[in-house]
């Protein structure tokens, strides 16, 4: 028994030095195939547009997370998360920023590889869309929204002999845990502060916060006072108190151009607009209501920002209006103008 165990154990040696032989060389084969195809060991990584609450009126505007560092040959796909509409777009060095509309020249979606000499763009991006992009040289790439100004991030692409910081799971908790932060803010606290100046609705609030990777913003899409009961001959005044994200203030049919006032719009002397209503059934547009840009040094200063809007009603009646913006999501109220 011993003998043939002794036998035995020399016999299952061969075989194993022969299977480890049939596997390194296997191995081998392995390493060559990837040196001449490296794109089999390129990562794909993914990264969340957007954050919002179950009614939709707060919005985190923010790539989640806003950075990330890859090899050269990874690409990242967003997946949008949200019923408002961004972009995933990467401008070259000093382009100057182009409306959303404008598609990049020579671009063509879905096949998008950027490596800072043209620019690349989704285009409008919904809840469920999803957009790939592949980055196969190494550097330091800022990633845009067109649409918010304050939505920004970076990529920063490594040398595959570099090795990387984060793995994915990293990134899907830094995108959970960022989402969860804006979606907790306290701001209704906020809105209600400045509640008790009469006759005065909040249209909408909002707060820039900066990461490492550049800056998300969160606002919230709702009139603070969404049913307002005023006597007639009085006037109700909305402010915009968000530093970026746009709305208008619309009774009535909604006008083809969004961006200015209707006609029967006029400016009073400290700069806000006013429209009067001597019916339910009129209609008046206040056009964007928006804060200043940002100033930047070395720069032409940015004029102020036309925040205020009011309207004068004349008759009694019951007002319904929107933001005619953010109305699908639930951006909406209505003013009861007693006699
Ligand atoms: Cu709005």
């Amino acid at each position: 028994m011993a003998t043939s165990d002794s036998y035995r154990f020399p016999e299952g040696s061969t075989r194993r030095s022969q299977i480890f032989g049939i596997l390194g060389k296997l191995g081998l084969l392995f390493l060559a195939v990837l040196v001449l195809f490296p794109q089999l060991l390129l990562a794909q990584w993914s990264a969340t547009i957007g954050a919002q609450s179950d009614d939709l009126g707060r919005q985190a505007l923010a790539f989640l997370p806003n950075e990330i560092w890859i090899h050269a040959g990874d690409s990242i796909t967003w997946t949008m998360a949200v019923n408002e509409g961004h972009t995933v777009t990467f401008l070259t060095s000093g382009q100057i920023r182009p409306p959303f509309t404008v598609e990049c020249p020579g671009f063509a979606a879905p096949s998008a590889s950027f490596d800072g000499s043209t620019c690349v763009t989704s285009g409008l991006l919904f809840q469920g869309d999803k957009f790939t992009v592949v980055f196969p040289m190494p550097g330091n790439f800022k990633l845009v929204c067109l649409v918010h100004e304050d939505m920004t991030g970076t990529i920063h692409v490594l040398d595959p002999s570099q090795s990387l910081p984060h793995d994915q799971a990293f990134y899907d908790h830094e995108a959970q845990r960022e989402s969860a932060d804006f979606l907790g803010v306290e701001v209704a606290g906020v809105m209600n502060h400045q509640h008790h100046l009469e006759n005065s609705v909040i249209a909408g609030h909002g707060e820039t916060v900066a990461t490492g990777g550049g800056s998300d913003s969160l606002s919230v899409m709702r009139f603070s006072d969404q049913g307002i009961t005023v006597h007639a001959g009085d006037t109700i005044e909305w402010t915009n108190d968000d530093p970026t994200t746009t709305h208008t203030i619309t009774f009535g049919t909604e006008p083809q151009d969004l961006v200015d006032p209707s006609s029967n719009v006029t400016v009073d002397a400290d700069g806000a607009r006013h429209g009067v209503l001597n019916s339910p059934s009129d209609a008046v547009h206040s056009g964007f209501i928006q804060a200043a840009p940002q100033d930047r040094t070395g720069l032409a200063q940015s004029p102020s920002g036309v925040t205020r809007f009011r309207v004068t009603f004349n008759k009694p009646g019951i007002y319904p209006y929107i933001c005619s913006l953010h109305d699908v999501l639930g951006m909406k109220g209505s003013v009861v103008v007693l006699p």
